[in-house]
C-alpha cells in the first residue's frame, strides 16, 4: 500500500527536525541507581512480623508503557456533497446559468512526500445514460511543484482539467433517449439497458452515439480560488443553454440545456479517488464504491457515492518523540491546565515534536524520580515519529504515590499533544501496579503556544511549515483540553493512539 511509502518518507524529513535531539537519546530509562530502593525479592518475615514488615514496605514495580499509534490510514483527506445550488434552499441539479459553491481545506501535501494535495469530483453530464465529468485520475493539483497553491487575481479557471467520462454501466443511447435521466421517472434508478463496460473517457463528441455531444466548456465551468491559507472555494457553474446539445431522440432539430447534478468531491494525494480508467465503475480505485460512480452517472443520486468517501476519509496523525516523568503525587511536571505553558520545552515538543528541551527540564526537576524521552520506534535505528501501526516503549521502577507523565505531539496540529491529566496517571491503586490499556486516561491538549489551523492542512503545522516555530501566536496562552468541536475532522483519541502499561 502507499502508505507505507509515505511514511517512510516522512520518517526521513522529520529526522532533520529531530536530529538536534539525536544527542540526548542516552538519557538513561531503567536504571535505578537510588541506593535506598527496595529489593524486588519479597520479604522472609517471620509468622509474627508479617504484617508489620508488609505495612513499612511501599508497594513497587517495573513498568514498561507502550504508546503505540493505531491509526487506520485513509486514502481520502477530506470529502463532501455540493447538491445545493448557489440561492436555492435545496438539492437540485444545476440548470443553465446555476453553480454550485463549495470550500475545501489543503495544504501542500498531507504528508511528506505524498505528491500534492489534488481535488476531484463526479458529477453527471445529465442528457445521457451514464456520462459524467471529472478531472482524470490525478486530480487537479491545487499546489504547484513548487509548493505554491493555485492563485490567480480571482478564482482559476480549471476547466480544462475537467474531463467527460463514459461509466460504462448503461447502454448509451441517442440524446434524448427514454432511458436517460430526463425521460425517467424522478425517483427512476439503475434504468436501461446494462452495458458491463469499463470507464472510458469520451473523446469523440460527434459519432459515438450517433448525434453530437458539446465540448466539457460549452456546459460546465469550473474555478478554484485561494480564500484564505490552505483553503480553497471551488465553484462549478453551469454554462449550457436551452440550444447546446442536440437530442435528436426528441425529433427533428431539438435541442436543449444540459443539466448537471449534485455530485461529490474529495481532496486526496493518491491518484484515483473514485475511478480507474479502463476499470469496471464498481469497486474501481480508492474508495472502491460497489454502486456509487454508477449511481451519480446513470440517475444523480450521491447517497452511495458519498457514504463510500466518507468511509474512506480521515486525517492520518502521526506522533511525535515525547517525553515521561515518574513524580510524586501531588506534582505536575510538564503542565497545568488552564495556565500558560511553564516554558520548560513543552512547546517545542507540542508544535515541532521537539522533545530535547522538555527531556532536559525534566531530569532536572524536583519531585521528579526518573524521567527520560522516547524517540526511537521499536524496530527503528533512528529517531523518528511513528505513523500507523508504530510504536515507542519505555521503562522504569516505581513505588507506590508516584504517577506517571507523558507527552507526545498530535503531529497534525499547530500545538496539540496527548497527555495524561497535569497530576499524572497514579501507577498504584490500592498497592497494586497499574496494568492494561490506559487510553482511557489520554486528553489531547492544546499547548495554548500556537493558533490553530485546520489539521492537517494548516501551513505552519509542522509537516508544512517552512521552520519551526512557524505559526502565528495563540491569544489564548493556557494550555487547556481539544474538545473537538474546534475542527470536523478531529479523531478520536482511541482512533489514533493506544498506551498501555506492563507491570511485574
Ligand atoms: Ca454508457
Ligand atoms: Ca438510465
Ligand atoms: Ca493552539
Ligand atoms: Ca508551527
Amino acid at each position: 500500500m502507499k502508505t507505507k511509502k509515505l511514511l517512510l518518507l516522512m520518517a526521513g524529513v522529520f529526522l532533520l527536525a529531530f536530529a538536534s535531539c539525536e544527542e540526548d537519546n542516552e538519557i538513561p530509562v531503567v536504571e535505578n541507581t537510588n541506593e535506598s530502593s527496595n529489593p524486588t525479592t519479597e520479604p522472609e518475615a517471620s509468622e509474627e512480623g508479617e504484617e508489620e514488615v508488609e505495612e513499612e514496605m511501599a508497594a513497587m514495580a517495573d513498568f514498561t508503557v507502550t504508546v503505540e499509534n493505531v491509526v487506520t490510514p485513509k486514502p481520502i483527506f477530506e470529502s463532501g456533497v455540493f447538491a445545493v445550488p448557489v440561492g436555492k434552499s435545496g438539492p437540485a441539479p444545476l440548470f443553465p446559468g446555476d453553480a454550485y459553491e463549495f470550500e475545501v481545506n489543503a495544504g501542500q501535501h498531507v504528508l511528506p512526500g505524498d505528491g500534492g494535495t489534488r481535488l476531484s469530483f463526479v458529477t453527471m453530464f445529465v442528457q445521457s445514460n451514464d456520462l459524467f465529468f471529472a478531472p482524470n485520475e490525478e486530480g487537479i493539483a491545487l499546489y504547484e511543484e513548487n509548493g505554491a497553491p493555485i492563485y490567480g487575481d480571482g478564482p482559476v479557471d480549471v476547466t480544462d482539467q475537467v474531463l467527460l467520462w463514459d461509466a460504462g454501466t448503461e447502454v448509451n443511447e441517442q440524446t434524448g433517449g427514454p432511458n436517460q435521466k430526463p425521460q425517467q421517472a424522478p425517483d427512476a434508478m439503475d434504468q436501461g439497458e446494462d452495458e458491463n463496460g469499463v470507464v472510458t473517457e469520451v473523446k469523440d463528441n460527434s459519432c459515438a452515439f450517433g448525434n453530437e455531444l458539446p465540448t466539457v466548456a460549452e456546459v460546465i465551468k469550473v474555478t478554484i480560488e485561494l480564500v484564505a491559507p490552505a483553503r480553497f472555494k471551488v465553484k462549478i457553474k453551469n454554462v449550457s443553454t436551452a440550444t447546446t446539445i442536440s437530442v435528436p431522440a426528441q425529433g427533428g432539430d431539438a435541442r436543449a440545456a444540459v443539466p448537471i447534478s449534485p455530485g461529490v468531491y474529495a481532496v486526496h494525494t493518491a491518484p484515483a479517488p473514485f475511478f480507474v480508467e479502463g476499470e469496471t465503475a464498481t469497486g474501481a480505485g480508492l474508495i472502491a464504491s460497489e454502486t456509487g460512480v454508477e449511481d451519480v452517472a446513470e440517475d444523480g443520486f450521491l447517497d452511495a457515492l458519498y457514504m463510500d468517501t466518507k468511509a474512506a476519509t480521515g486525517l492520518i496523525v502521526p506522533l511525535s518523540p515525547g517525553a515521561w516523568a515518574v513524580h510524586m503525587e501531588g506534582t505536575m511536571p510538564l503542565f497545568e491546565k488552564n495556565m500558560p505553558d511553564f516554558g520548560e520545552g513543552l512547546e517545542g515538543l507540542a508544535e515541532d515534536g521537539n522533545v530535547a528541551m522538555l527531556g532536559e527540564s525534566l531530569m532536572n526537576k524536583e519531585g521528579i524520580m526518573e524521567s527520560g524521552i522516547f524517540n526511537t520506534p521499536v524496530g527503528a535505528s533512528a529517531p523518528g515519529p511513528i505513523g500507523p501501526g508504530g510504536k515507542y516503549q519505555f521503562s522504569f521502577t516505581a513505588e507506590e504515590g508516584y504517577q506517571l507523565s507523558l507527552a507526545t505531539m498530535f503531529v497534525q496540529s499547530n500545538d496539540w499533544f496527548y497527555s495524561f491529566k497535569p497530576e499524572g496517571l497514579p501507577l498504584f491503586k490500592d498497592g497494586e501496579a497499574m496494568m492494561g490499556d490506559v487510553t482511557e486516561y489520554v486528553y489531547l491538549f492544546d499547548a495554548g503556544t500556537e493558533i490553530d489551523e485546520y489539521p492537517g492542512a494548516g501551513i505552519a503545522q509542522v509537516i508544512r511549515q517552512g521552520e519551526m516555530d512557524a505559526g502565528e501566536i495563540d491569544s489564548n496562552s493556557n494550555v487547556r483540553v481539544v474538545t473537538g468541536e474546534e475542527f470536523d475532522n478531529i479523531p478520536a483519541n482511541s482512533y489514533v493512539l493506544k498506551v498501555s502499561i506492563e507491570a511485574n
